[in-house]
Parts: structure tokens; C-alpha cells; sequence
């Protein structure tokens, strides 16, 4: 059964008679998915057709062929799979809020489930149609172990403080998603729904889209996939995550960040199968990061209305980068010199070219990466929005709020500390290039992603 406490009502509409509607948008799979489940277990009780909806953003925050490759391809699969299960799955296109809109008009609902998402774009999509709808409209926290509005009513300091709140309620919450049952209850011929075919190739020729930045092959979308690499990385690299982890040479993390931005692997799934391997190191340390760091996150985004611009800096982090913001810079470089990788320093360059290629940069690196943006900028605000662009431009897990925050943390000290004051850093914390130098084949990382 689904906790309670993962479900909040966006309105106070009552539940009628009539299809239940579920609004698939972050949580991007059939198995695993609370969202699904509790919409199912709604039409079940109400004995009435189950229909699934995802509505289309043709141009979402700046989203490439490399994005939505990505997510179309892995949407084919779950058309293919809620077909398997006799739910109907509608595909729209146009401005999201007004085309479910139009469905909502169509089908006449009883209810319309949809999924929990700190982002702004979202918030207006979700909230401005329960604000509107007659029918009950609610949310489902889908991606969150420890479902984010119950973990903590308020933007949270640093993991510090939000550990031991995940802590005390994980016992509670991390439990396995009951599976999807075929539905029984179908749509009757009067609502003819055409069962439009989702073919990602076609739309992907029929969306305005940026083509500069190409598809990536190293990473295969869907959820089948997701779970076969999920099970690799258990099987082979869980074990040395720890001390693998942090060397951009190797293959030391899991992988899994694209597959959990587009919700087609579920954290609870990765969380369950790694926990199932026993205590030690390499498990507190994947855990550590995939529940505290990455539910902080939304935390951040859901309670920090600037969570993409300077605002978002802690008092001592906006007064130490005030008293720096004129301190002479040895570089400036332009988002475009950014882009093409032309700083005049070779590991941050090689970072840059390692996003640019595979769609993924190392995540230490991403720290060193976003730091020197700061030290290269004319000001924090144009660091924070250089880095916003380049990593939700190449970045396959980018327009994510782990991006958001980690770039927060990054170049304004968010879930960060004061450190040793310094020119232009001010108290931010500092990375250098001999620093990395000292931690790992810094020559043999330059060598693999040089033009
Ligand atoms: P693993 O080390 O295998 O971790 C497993 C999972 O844990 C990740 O997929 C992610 O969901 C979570 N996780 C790991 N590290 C973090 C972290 N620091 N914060 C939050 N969650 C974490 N992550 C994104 O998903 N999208 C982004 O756009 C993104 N941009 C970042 C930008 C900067 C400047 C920084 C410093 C970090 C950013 N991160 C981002 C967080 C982190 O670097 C990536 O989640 C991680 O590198 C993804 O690779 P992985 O799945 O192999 O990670
Ligand atoms: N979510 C949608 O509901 N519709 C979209 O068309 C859509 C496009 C999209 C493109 C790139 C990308 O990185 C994310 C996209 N998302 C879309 C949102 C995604 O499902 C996640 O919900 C958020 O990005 C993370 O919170």
C-alpha cells in the first residue's frame, strides 16, 4: 500500500466518478512508480478505466536532440509496456498545462494523479491546473526515498541537518513499490482515444530542436537497460566505489545519473538492491550520496525559490562573495571561449570536451569545473548562469535539481561551509589544479579528452 504521507493534494476539489488519469512527467517508467500505482489503486477501487498522459514540451529550459532523444526512446518503452497492462497511454504535444487541459475535457476524470517536482516550470504546470481543475488533483512524490515535503517543512543547511531526519524515517519509507496490474477496467468506445503510436524518430524530425548537440551512444535509454546497469554496477563496481569514485580515470561511479533524471530508473529500486548487499563502506557511500545528496537537493529547489541564481547563497556566502566581487581575475573568458573548451587551462578544457562528447563529466571534476567558472567570470551571477547553461545544454542529467544545487554548492558556498579566505573565492571553498594534480593521472585524463 502507498504511505499517506506521500500523497498531498494540490486542491481540495472531491474525487468523482470517471476514468482516473495519471500525468507521467518526472517518474518516466511503468515498475517502481508510486505515482502509477496510486492512480491504479484509485480506478480499481472506483472500477474505472486507467489512462496515462504525458504532455510534450517542445522546447523544455533549453533541451537538445541529445535530451530528447534520450527521453522519447525510453518512452516508446513504457507505451509499449502500459499496453502490455490494458492502460491507455496519450502522448500530447503543445503547451502542456493547456493540452491536459483539453484531455481533462475530454475524458471527464474523476481524479488526475501527477508527480512531485521542485522545479519552477513545473510548479506552474501542476499547481496552475489544480488551481483551475474541478476535479481533485493530486501529488505524488515518485522520486524522493523519503518524500521530500515530509522530510523537512524548510530549506535545510547542508546534508547535516537533513541526515538524521532521512535517517529516522527511511525504516518507514524505503520499502518496495507493489508492482502495476493489468487493468480490467477499459475505456469504453464512446471516448474514442486515438491510440496514437509514439514513434521517437518521427517527432524528434518534427521538433524544433538544437541539433548541434548530438545523441549519445555510451548510454542506451529505458528502463530494461536501466536495470541491467543498475545490476552491472552492483555486481562489478559497487564494491571500490568509495575509493573509486573520486578518480576520473576510472569507472568508478555507477553511471545512473541519466536514467534517474529521466525517472527511468527508480532511487528506491537502486537504493533497495544496494542495500541488500550488507553493510560496509562502498554501501554507506553510494547511499550516502543517492538518498542524502540527491534528496537534499530537492529539499533546495522545492524551498529555495532561487535555487538557479545568486539568491540562493547563505548570508556568509553572499557577503564574502560582495566583498571579493572586484578582485582582479588572471582570466576572463566569455560563455562562448567556455564552450568551445579555450581557457588557458587544460584539465578544466578537458572536462568541458569530456560533457561536450559523452554527456556526462566526471563528478569531481564537475566541482573543479563549476569553481573555476566562478574564478573566471566577471561576477557570480554570470558564473552561476555560464554554468547553469553549459551543464543543462550537454549535460544528459542536466535541468535536474541536483544541478542546480551542485552548482549552487559549487560557486555560492549552498550546503557548504566558510573556508580559508582568498581572493575573488572569498571564504567559498577553494579547488586547485595542483590539488587535483595530487589526486589523480591529471596528464592522463588531459590525454583522453583533448580535442
Ligand atoms: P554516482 O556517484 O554513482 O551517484 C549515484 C547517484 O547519487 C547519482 O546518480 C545521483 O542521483 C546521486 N548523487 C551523486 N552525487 C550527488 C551530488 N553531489 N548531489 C546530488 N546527488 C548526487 N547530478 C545530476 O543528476 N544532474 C546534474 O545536472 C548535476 N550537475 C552537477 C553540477 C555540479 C557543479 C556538481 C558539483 C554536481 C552535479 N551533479 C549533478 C551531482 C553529481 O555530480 C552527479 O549526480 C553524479 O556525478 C552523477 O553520476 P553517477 O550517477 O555516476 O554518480
Ligand atoms: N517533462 C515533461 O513532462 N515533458 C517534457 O516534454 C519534458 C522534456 C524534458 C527534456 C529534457 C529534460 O532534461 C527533462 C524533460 N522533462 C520533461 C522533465 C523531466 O521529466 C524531469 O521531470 C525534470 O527535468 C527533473 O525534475
Amino acid at each position: 500500500m502507498i504511505d499517506e504521507r506521500r500523497i498531498h493534494h494540490l486542491n481540495q476539489a472531491p474525487v468523482t466518478i470517471g476514468p482516473v488519469v495519471y500525468w507521467m512527467s518526472r517518474e518516466q517508467r511503468v515498475s517502481d512508480n508510486w505515482g502509477l500505482y496510486h492512480a491504479q489503486q484509485i480506478a480499481i477501487e472506483q472500477k474505472v478505466p486507467l489512462l496515462v498522459v504525458f504532455t510534450l514540451a517542445d522546447a523544455f529550459l533549453g533541451a537538445t536532440v541529445r535530451h530528447f532523444g534520450f527521453m522519447l526512446r525510453g518512452l516508446e518503452q513504457v507505451a509499449v509496456d502500459l499496453d502490455n497492462l490494458d492502460i491507455h497511454f496519450s502522448f500530447l504535444r503543445g503547451e502542456p498545462k493547456r493540452s491536459i487541459q483539453k484531455f481533462i475535457e475530454h475524458v471527464n476524470p474523476g481524479c488526475l494523479v501527477c508527480d512531485f517536482d521542485p522545479l519552477r516550470i513545473k510548479r506552474q504546470w501542476f499547481d496552475g491546473v489544480a488551481a483551475e481543475a474541478k476535479i481533485k488533483v493530486v501529488e505524488v512524490d515518485g522520486h524522493n526515498i523519503v518524500p521530500c515535503r515530509i522530510a523537512s517543512p524548510k530549506r535545510e543547511f547542508g546534508a547535516y541537518t537533513l541526515r538524521p531526519k532521512l535517517k529516522r524515517l527511511l525504516p518507514e519509507f524505503l520499502t518496495p513499490v507493489p508492482k502495476i496490474a493489468r487493468h480490467s477496467f477499459v475505456l469504453s468506445s464512446s471516448t474514442a482515444l486515438e491510440r496514437n503510436r509514439l514513434d521517437a524518430n518521427s517527432l524528434l524530425s518534427q521538433l524544433q530542436l538544437d541539433k548541434r548537440v548530438g545523441e549519445v551512444s555510451w548510454v542506451l535509454p529505458g528502463e530494461t537497460v536501466a536495470n541491467a546497469a543498475l545490476a552491472e554496477f552492483i555486481e562489478h563496481r559497487l564494491k571500490g566505489y568509495t575509493v573509486n569514485r573520486n578518480n576520473p580515470l576510472l569507472e568508478g561511479q555507477s553511471g545512473l545519473s541519466p536514467w534517474l533524471h529521466f525517472g527511468q530508473l527508480s532511487p528506491q529500486r537502486v537504493a533497495l538492491a544496494v542495500a541488500a548487499q550488507g553493510d560496509g563502506q562502498d554501501v554507506d557511500a553510494l547511499l550516502e550520496e543517492l538518498i542524502v545528496r540527491r534528496e537534499l537537493s530537492d529539499n533546495f529547489c522545492l524551498n529555495c525559490q532561487h535555487y538557479d541564481s545568486i539568491g540562493a547563497a547563505p548570508d556568509w556566502a553572499r557577503k564574502t562573495l560582495e566583498k571579493h566581487r572586484q578582485d582582479p581575475r588572471n582570466y576572463f573568458y566569455t560563455l562562448n571561449e567556455f564552450e568551445q573548451a579555450e581557457t588557458d587551462d587544460q584539465l578544466w578544457n578537458s572536462a568541458q570536451l569530456q560533457m561536450m562528447h559523452t554527456g556526462k563529466m566526471h563528478g569531481y571534476l564537475r566541482m573543479y569545473w563549476a569553481k573555476k567558472i566562478l574564478e573566471w567570470s566577471a561576477s557570480p551571477e554570470e558564473a552561476i548562469s555560464t554554468a547553469i547553461c553549459l551543464n543543462d545544454r550537454y549535460s544528459l542529467d542536466g535541468r535536474d535539481p541536483n544541478g542546480y544545487a551542485g552548482i549552487a554548492w559549487s560557486i555560492c558556498g549552498v550546503h557548504d561551509r566558510a573556508w580559508g579566505e582568498r581572493p575573488i573565492f572569498g571564504m567559498i571553498r577553494f579547488m586547485s589544479y595542483d590539488g587535483c594534480k595530487r589526486k589523480f593521472d591529471l596528464a592522463g585524463y588531459c590525454r583522453q579528452w583533448q580535442k
